[in-house]
């Protein structure tokens, strides 16, 4: 479904899309699950997928593969893999970056107050919200953590006014 939105001044096509988010296991441990999924839904996209996950280091070696040459990749997967994570897809217009919008700077000490990680997150290495940075990320990343049969497809009740056809 492709919804066209207005700015203002501009039309811009808003492409309905699925995004990965990863709830880390920092903020799984703090209890900080409801405050990210109330999140998205009060913003109008809605979820295709949520499970309660123990990541294996090879699934998280492969996720974030971009960061293998990094100093701080083994610390990083040790980090994913020390407590479970919820892993969840949200779809709705642009999806993608707004979701990255609403997460906030990947260093919680420069995300703007009102994103995720600047209200709940203080330290880079637990900054409470994984999202994916790009559609083809998130192609790639919905694939590694869900099946195909894991990924419900529906219509939600709100959308209709969430974003107008006209
Ligand atoms: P993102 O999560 O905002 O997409 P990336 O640059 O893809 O940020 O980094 C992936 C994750 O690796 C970050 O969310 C953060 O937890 C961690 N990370 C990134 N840079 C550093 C660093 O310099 N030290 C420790 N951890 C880092
Ligand atoms: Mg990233």
């Amino acid at each position: 479904m492709v919804a066209v939105a207005s700015t203002g001044t501009e039309e811009i096509t808003m492409q309905s899309e699925r995004t990965l988010v990863l709830i880390k296991p920092d903020a799984v441990q703090r209890g900080q699950i409801g405050e990210i999924v109330a999140r998205f839904e009060r913003r109008g996209l809605h979820p295709v997928a949520i499970k309660l996950m123990q990541v294996s280091v090879d699934i998280a070696q492969r996720h974030y593969a971009e960061h293998r040459e990094r100093p701080f990749f083994g610390s990083l997967v040790e980090f994913i893999t020390s407590s479970p994570v919820l892993a969840m897809v949200w779809e709705g217009p642009g999806a993608v970056a707004m979701v990255r919008g609403m997460m906030g700077a990947t260093n919680p000490a420069s995300s703007a107050p009102g994103t995720i990680r600047g209200d709940l997150a203080i330290s880079l290495a637990m900054n409470v919200v994984h999202g994916s940075d790009s559609p083809q990320s998130a192609r790639r990343e919905v694939a590694l953590f869900f099946a195909d049969d894991e990924l419900v497809e529906w219509k939600s009740a709100g959308a209709a006014w969430v974003l107008s056809e006209s």
